[in-house]
């Protein structure tokens, strides 16, 4: 028997589009005997809201989160909105005995994360970070492989976060999407947006990070903020490069930016073992490039693997092999896989908890980027 999952959407943005289009895509695809239902979203800004709301097909609409919280009728809540406002929610949430899901970062600082961790985790009630990289069927495909051992031991892991949206002196701080920009909102800026997915990658795909030592730039000091209308001292990382230690002994490079002029979204990772090694790039999400050394003699080279078959991670519940999905299918395997948690009691990962970690690396990326110094996690 099919259940019903109500779902109450806090934002109407980006990501609540993202996120809503995951809810509503989901029974289609995956019997997970959950059939979410988009039953009612909240904000402050009410045409935008309805706007939002009537695109999407949710059934109400809310302009106080805590009015969608007291809501009998809700069962999940999906937080979408700037960093700043996600542990007051999922708190909220939490105590009222909601399942709660959030956007990504966890919070702005692990110190703000700990108490939501402790929040989920006092009241019992499933929860998950919109980590949603994890599940492009290419990087699964990249987890099983190194998991089985296919690499042997990782001696490099290496990613990068590139974008250039943020070049103009012009692009101001706070408001809708460039709150991003605002230390308030956001906690950082490149280091807890684009480092935090290429760091909750990098531990799942090869364990804990021990230590980082971090180089960060603010090119631009100062810029407009949207709501004041005043300028502002900028806080965030405009830009950060990154060395890492691996608990398992390999060595790790990141590097993010909004700076590098031509680059959108460019997200790419590789990782080197002593066997072999694997890469993947945002870009061409459904191919794997994969070096085996174990390959004979004048055979041996880069083999270019199109993860579309049936046999492939998720990619049995789509097309037929050859046919390519996209950016916002990650979304949905990750309600498929939340979904999967509730009915297995086995609950899908990212957890708060799990998601606390990344904060703790941020933090430290942050601090080391101040000091100049190394900085244990
Ligand atoms: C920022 O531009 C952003 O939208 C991030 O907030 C997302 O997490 C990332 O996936 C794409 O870039």
């Amino acid at each position: 028997m099919t259940k019903l999952l109500n779902i109450g959407m806090v934002g109407y943005g980006f990501m609540a589009r993202a996120h809503s289009n995951a809810w509503s895509s989901v029974s289609h695809f995956f019997e997970t005997g959950y059939k979410p239902v988009l039953k009612a979203a909240a904000a402050r800004n009410a045409s935008k809201l309805r706007h939002f709301a009537d695109m999407w097909g949710y059934e109400s609409v809310e302009s106080d989160w805590r009015a969608l919280i007291a809501r009998k009728d809700i069962d999940a809540i999906d937080i979408c909105v700037p960093n700043d406002l996600h542990a007051e929610i999922a708190i909220a949430a939490a105590r009222a005995g909601k399942m709660v899901l959030t956007e990504k970062p966890l919070a702005r600082t692990a110190a703000e994360g700990l108490p939501m961790v402790e929040a989920v985790e006092k009241a019992g009630v499933p929860n998950m970070v919109w980590y949603n990289y994890r599940r492009v069927p290419a990087v699964m495909l990249i987890r099983n492989l190194v998991a089985s051992g296919k690499l042997g031991r990782i001696f490099h892991y290496r990613a990068k976060f590139l974008q250039d949206w943020t070049i103009s002196p012009d692009v101001p701080q706070g408001g809708q999407g460039t709150w991003r920009l605002d230390v308030d909102a956001a906690g950082s800026g490149v280091t807890g947006d684009l480092l935090a997915h290429c760091i909750d990658t990098a531990m799942w795909l090869n364990g804990s990070i021990d230590s980082v030592s971090a180089m960060t730039e603010t090119f631009i000091k100062e810029r407009r903020h949207a709501e004041t209308g005043k300028a502002q001292p900028v806080g965030i990382d405009d830009a950060a490069a990154v060395m890492a230690r691996f608990q398992n002994g390999s060595l790790g490079t990141f590097e993010s930016t909004r700076y590098a002029r031509g680059h959108k979204a460019a997200y790419t990772l590789e990782i080197n073992g002593e066997k072999g090694s694997l890469s993947w790039d945002l870009h061409d999400l459904n191919r794997v490039q994969f070096f085996d050394h174990s390959v004979e003699g004048q055979l041996r080279g880069w083999t270019n693997i199109l993860v579309t078959d049936g046999d492939h991670p998720y990619m049995g519940h789509w097309w037929v092999p050859g046919l390519i999905i996209g950016y916002e299918h990650s979304f949905t395997h990750q309600v498929a896989d939340f979904l999967d948690g509730l009915k297995t009691g086995k609950p899908a990962a990212p957890s708060f908890r799990d998601a606390l970690e990344t904060n703790r690396v941020c933090d430290a990326i942050i601090a080391s980027g101040k000091s100049g110094q190394w900085v244990s996690i």
